[in-house]
C-alpha cells in the first residue's frame, strides 16, 4: 500500500496488546512515528522496540485513560517533536465479567465506563484542540465495537460504552465539520487478543472457549483496517467501519461449527 502519511505522528492508546499493539506496527510500516500509549510500561517498551524495528521512530506514553489530569499533562507535555499528532488511535478499552446488569459489580461497571466512554472522551480532549489550532488534516479513529450496535445478554454495560464510542465518534465528525480532521468509528467482531481474558477475569479456558468453532478476527486484521482508513486521500471519510470475520453477521449472529 502507498504510503500518505509517511512521517505523520500518530498516538495509539491501548497499545501495549492486541488490536492496538498490531495498529502500532501497521502504521510504522506506512512511516508514521508512533505515541505508544498504555498503563504496562515493560509492555509497552516491547511495543516501542517492535515499532521502531519497522524502521520508524516511537515514544511511550504510560498513562491511564482513566485519569483526566494524567491524560492531558501527559499528552500537554509530550517533547516538541511528538506534540504535532495528526493520527489519534483511541482504541485502550476492556470489557469485565459477564454478569446480567442487575447483579454486577459496581466496581467493574465503573471501570468499563471510566475507560471506554470517560477515557475516550478526556483522549479526544487532549489531542483534538491541537489538531484544530495548526490547521492538521487530523484523522481520530475511536474503537468501538459491533457490541455498541445491539445489546447482548450479560452485555449491557459493555454494549452501552460502545454504542456510547459510536455517538461520541458521531458528535465529534459534526463539531469537526469545519476543519481537516475526519472521524472514523471501527466496530469491530470477534477479534481474539486479551479481551476475553480481561472480561472473563483471568479465566483463560472461558476465553478460548469463546473462539470455539469460529475463526476470529486477529488483532492485524482489525490493524489493516485501520491502517486502510488512515492512509485514505483526505477529502475521503469512512464515518464508521463494520469488520467481522466471515462467519459473524452482527454482534449476535454467527455461523458456529458444531
Ligand atoms: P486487549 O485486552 O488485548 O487490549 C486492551 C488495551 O487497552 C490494552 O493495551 C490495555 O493496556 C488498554 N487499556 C485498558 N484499560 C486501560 C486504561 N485504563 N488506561 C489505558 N489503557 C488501557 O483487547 P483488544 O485489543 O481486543 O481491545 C482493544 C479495543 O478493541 C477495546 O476498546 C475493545 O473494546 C475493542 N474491541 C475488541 C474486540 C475483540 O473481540 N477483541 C471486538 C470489538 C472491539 P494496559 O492494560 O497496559 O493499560
Ligand atoms: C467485543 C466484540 O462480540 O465480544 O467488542 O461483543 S463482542
Amino acid at each position: 500500500m502507498e504510503s500518505r502519511i509517511k512521517g505523520k505522528i500518530a498516538l495509539v492508546t491501548g497499545a501495549t496488546s492486541g488490536i492496538g499493539r498490531s495498529c502500532a506496527r501497521e502504521l510504522a510500516k506506512l512511516g508514521c512515528n508512533v505515541i505508544v500509549a498504555g498503563r504496562r510500561a515493560g509492555m509497552l517498551e516491547a511495543v516501542r522496540m517492535e515499532v521502531i524495528a519497522a524502521g520508524a521512530k516511537a515514544y511511550s506514553l504510560v498513562m491511564d485513560v482513566r485519569d483526566s489530569r494524567q491524560v492531558m499533562e501527559k499528552i500537554n507535555s509530550l517533547p516538541t517533536e511528538w506534540s504535532d499528532i495528526e493520527i489519534l488511535v483511541a482504541n485502550a478499552g476492556l470489557s469485565r465479567g459477564t454478569d446480567k446488569i442487575y447483579e454486577g459489580r459496581i466496581e467493574e461497571i465503573d471501570e468499563v465506563i471510566d475507560t471506554n466512554v470517560k477515557g475516550l472522551i478526556y483522549t479526544i480532549k487532549a489531542v483534538v484542540p491541537q489538531m484544530v489550532q495548526k490547521d492538521l488534516p487530523g484523522i481520530v479513529i475511536t474503537m468501538g465495537s459491533v457490541a455498541g450496535n445491539a445489546a447482548y445478554a450479560g452485555g449491557a454495560v459493555y454494549c452501552a460504552s460502545k454504542a456510547a464510542a459510536r455517538y461520541i465518534a458521531d458528535g465529534l465528525r459534526i463539531d469537526t465539520m469545519d476543519t481537516r480532521i475526519r472521524v472514523t468509528n471501527i466496530e469491530p467482531g470477534m477479534v481474539e487478543t486479551e479481551f476475553s481474558i480481561v472480561r472473563f477475569r483471568g479465566d483463560e479456558a472461558k476465553a478460548k472457549n469463546v473462539y470455539k468453532g469460529i475463526e476470529p478476527l486477529t488483532a492485524d486484521d482489525v490493524a489493516q483496517t485501520v491502517a486502510y482508513v488512515c492512509n485514505l486521500p483526505e477529502n475521503i471519510q469512512l464515518p464508521e467501519v463494520i469488520v467481522t470475520p466471515n462467519k459473524q453477521a452482527d454482534a449476535l449472529n454467527k455461523y458456529v461449527n458444531k
